[in-house]
């Protein structure tokens, strides 16, 4: 076969069913392979004679803490936005509305291009370049004039830096030289002859913003930019070193190089470069560190670690296994798009967002943005921030269910900055108590409207920022068991989110409403045909509130806390407007019953309840839950990334395997680059993360009162397992299913409590009481901590 990374005689053997691997090298970032520790990620092209690594770190970004009060004048607005609103005059409260918008968020920022230049003899062939998602390691290799070469190239979390190890089969035959450039202002200089450090300085502030006359948002220019260096140190070779403008290396058979990089940032509150940090005391320590330890000690700390994460599950689908392994995954995808079923492939695109997962978000460190932490432009599409109105939640959604708890942890540090921010933006915005976050944020936090008062308010104005994400510290929650933290950390958090929503309620024909409201990012129809965006109680703000506050009451019952707080939440609660059902069968998404300006809107935010919700399901109510049919059938199938990751996890939420493998279909087919990466497009990341939760949500879901086994299985997967998902209530789950049917289950209880399993074949469990639920067997086990239990199936 092609595969020539079989031969070699170091690498540790890639598990073939778990690499995505390339004949020729990347043409364009969109093929360049992705590695991250979290902190530091790079772009690897694997060029032959002018190799281009890009290189991130999560802290580069423009600006510095964000504005508390950007907009003093903001807060006149609401009660004359909201009467007009009442009064039917919505283009004016849209002009209003405008007038409440403060500044765009910063911008994530590229780090620097490590440019590696190899001269070569004649041609090369047996090309290959690869990354093993279960080692986390990157590999290309080659033949030249009878010599074998091979690069490898790691991130590693234990020792914080990113390791290159250039080989070749013959002695003195490498001959490379090594450098740096940035299209941002910075200064690259030699430092011995085996040292190259870049230094550099972000931008004070996104660019419309410098350009501004006269200036409206002022304080982005009280300090100076984020300093940073990135440092590239050859640390072992058998060749001869010297230095020009790049370090040279000649006759070399083993090139040993790390990389280091820090910023100055030093917190979201803290003016990165006034109060910054030392970034060249902290790259410099980072290198120190590891500069001793051999190229094996470091690889071998490297894969326990990463595999500390990845091997807790694993998966099969109709035993694909290691066939058409032998096919590079670009071809591979192009035959899938073809039509050609992989169900590897399937298995691979899974994992693989769980690979970037471990890659980019760690706990200690920052959440994923837009592009995770890859991002090759100082001027990246949404600014690489953090958009919350479905973005930066969906980067979640695999972390508990596939076993990644811990790396919420940036996550729910970066909410915690958000509350302190979005205390002041709810105050002086709307007066209102609690934190208020609207639609981006960024490394500082910010909590603000956006749009600079020329934004649509569609998308600058939404403002249910604050109890969306209250429901992913909630199901931390869920997920682990540990109250310690729900007491300490979530519920804080989600009371200030709760007393914001209060604030924001209003009172309209007898019910609480949201206003103004919007439904990201759609607009609709009047009968008069003016077209609208925003309208009052949208049914996506309704849900997210009653979201928040029943997880409030749950999470008050549990601590046993605050009970006169929880009773007013459900007061509350019951007098929100509830769900309505349109003319066509739909779920309402306005406050009318209205046409939509495009019907196919990416965005399906009225379908909230249904999914990240637990108010819509089959289970509960099928009135509700067939208008969410109806809904989807007309949004369609089709939508950028996202929105199709989105539909699988509606679909499986909808008990329809069939259809939510269908549109992981259509992402694969449409929505995905040779390197496996979303595409929008342009790349964006979510959808990679909503894909490998929304498969996850086709095998296993918890978020009512039962742990459903296989609920939306589709046809085509005959057969396979599922190792290691977890449910709420902190159990690990492994499944085994023949012929489309659950065959047998282990399950280890991590916390004890009762297990209610719900499973369309009557399960053999001793110990356990059985009962119907409609079509399904409900069997319910007292689980003691610890303890595995083995489900088997009754015989048909
Ligand atoms: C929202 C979406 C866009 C895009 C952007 C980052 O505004 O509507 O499609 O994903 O976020």
């Amino acid at each position: 076969m092609m595969i020539c990374y079989c031969v070699n005689s170091y690498a540790q053997k890639p598990a073939l069913s778990k690499t995505l691997w390339y004949k020729n090298p990347a043409k364009n970032w969109d093929e360049a392979l992705p590695i991250g520790n979290g902190r530091l990620g790079a772009m690897i092209f694997g060029r032959v004679e002018s190799e281009l690594i890009q290189l991130n770190e999560e802290t580069l970004w423009t600006g510095g803490p964000a504005d508390p009060n950007p907009n003093p004048e903001a807060v006149k607005y609401l009660p004359q936005v909201r009467k007009l609103l009442f009064a039917g005059q919505n283009g004016e409260a849209v002009k209003l509305m405008k007038k409440m918008q403060g500044p765009n968020t910063n911008m994530y920022q590229p780090l620097a291009n490590l440019l590696i230049k190899q001269k070569i003899v004649g041609t090369f062939s047996d090309y290959s370049r690869t990354l093993d998602i279960s080692t986390a390691i990157a590999t290309t290799s080659f033949d030249a004039d009878g010599v074998h070469f091979k690069r490898e190239i790691f991130a590693s979390f234990p020792d914080q830096i990113i390791i290159i190890r250039l080989t070749s089969s013959k002695k003195t035959a490498l001959n490379v030289s090594f450098g740096f450039n940035h299209e941002l202002e910075h200064s690259v200089k030699t430092d011995g002859n085996n040292q190259i450090v870049l230094k550099g300085k972000a931008r004070i502030t996104s660019d419309e913003r410098r350009n501004q006359k006269p200036l409206i948002y002022a304080d982005s220019l009280h300090h100076n930019g984020m300093r940073y260096q990135t440092r590239l140190k050859i640390i072992k070779t058998d060749g001869k070193l010297s230095t020009d403008s790049l370090l040279n290396v000649n006759g070399a058979s083993e090139i040993v190089l790390m990389v280091s990089a820090a910023t100055s940032y030093n917190g979201f509150d803290h003016y990165p470069d006034k109060d910054g940090v030392d970034e060249n005391a902290r790259a410099v320590a980072y290198l120190k560190n590891a500069e001793n330890k051999s190229f094996e000690v470091l690889k071998k700390a490297h894969i326990s670690d990463y595999q500390k994460y990845f091997n807790r599950l694993a998966i099969s689908i109709n035993d694909a296994g290691d066939s058409l392994v032998d096919i590079p995954t670009d071809e591979r995808l192009s035959n899938y798009k073809k039509g050609n079923s992989d169900f590897g492939l399937e298995e691979l695109y899974f994992q693989f967002g769980r690979y970037l997962l471990i890659s980019c978000s760690r706990p200690g460190g920052i959440a994923a943005n837009l592009q995770g932490i890859w991002n090759a432009s100082i001027r990246p599409s949404w600014r690489s921030n953090y958009t919350t109105n479905i973005n930066l939640q969906m980067n979640y959604w695999p972390a508990e269910v596939t076993n990644l708890s811990e790396l919420t942890e940036p996550l729910i540090t970066q909410i915690k900055h958000m509350a302190i921010n979005g205390e002041k933006t709810a105050k002086n915005y709307y007066g209102a108590k609690g934190w208020a976050l609207h639609h981006n944020s960024d490394i500082w936090a910010q909590t603000n409207p956006v749009g600079e008062g020329t934004g649509d308010p569609k998308w600058a104005n939404w403002s249910l920022g604050s109890p969306w994400l209250s429901q992913h510290l909630y199901e931390h929650y869920l997920f682990t068991g540990d109250q310690k933290y729900l007491k300490e950390t979530a519920y804080p958090l989600m009371k200030g989110a709760a007393l914001f929503s209060l604030d924001w309620l209003v009172e309209k024909d007898g019910y609480l409403v949201t206003a103004p409201s919007t439904s990201p990012e759609n607009s609709y129809l009047l009968p008069d045909g003016s077209k609208e965006v925003v309208t009052i109680g949208s049914t996506m703000d309704l849900s997210i509130i009653r979201d928040l506050f029943n997880n409030m009451i749950d999470a008050a019952r549990v601590l046993g806390i605050d009970q006169k707080f929880a009773d007013l939440l459900k007061t509350k609660r019951d007098q929100l407007r509830p769900l309505q059902i349109g003319k066509k069968g739909n779920l309402q998404e306005w406050y009318g019953d209205f046409e939509d300006v495009e019907p196919q809107h990416r965005h399906v935010s009225h379908l909230f309840g249904l999914h990240p919700g637990r108010e819509i399901s089959p289970l509960i109510d099928t009135v509700f839950s067939n208008a969410a049919i109806k809904t989807l059938t007309v949004r369609g199938d089709e939508g950028t990334g996202w929105s199709k990751a989105w539909k699988i996890n509606f679909w499986a939420r909808l008990l329809d395997g069939n259809h939510a493998y269908k549109m992981y279909q259509e992402l694969l087919k449409n929505s995905t680059l040779n390197n496996l990466f979303d595409t929008h497009p342009p790349f964006q990341i979510d959808g990679n993360f909503g894909a490998t939760a929304g498969i996850a949500e086709m095998l296993l879901q918890s978020h009512l009162d039962n742990v459903q086994l296989l609920p939306a299985l589709p046809a085509a997967w005959r057969q396979g397992y599922v190792k290691g998902l977890v449910a709420r209530g902190g159990f690990e789950v492994d499944l085994y299913w023949k012929e489309g049917k659950l065959t047998k289950a282990s399950i280890l209880s991590r916390n004890g409590g009762r297990l209610n399993l719900l499973t369309p074949v009557r399960l053999k469990a001793k110990t356990a009481a059985t009962a119907r639920l409609g079509q399904y067997y409900k069997t319910t086990i007292e689980t003691v901590a610890g303890k595995v239990y083995e489900i088997a199936v009754e015989s048909n």
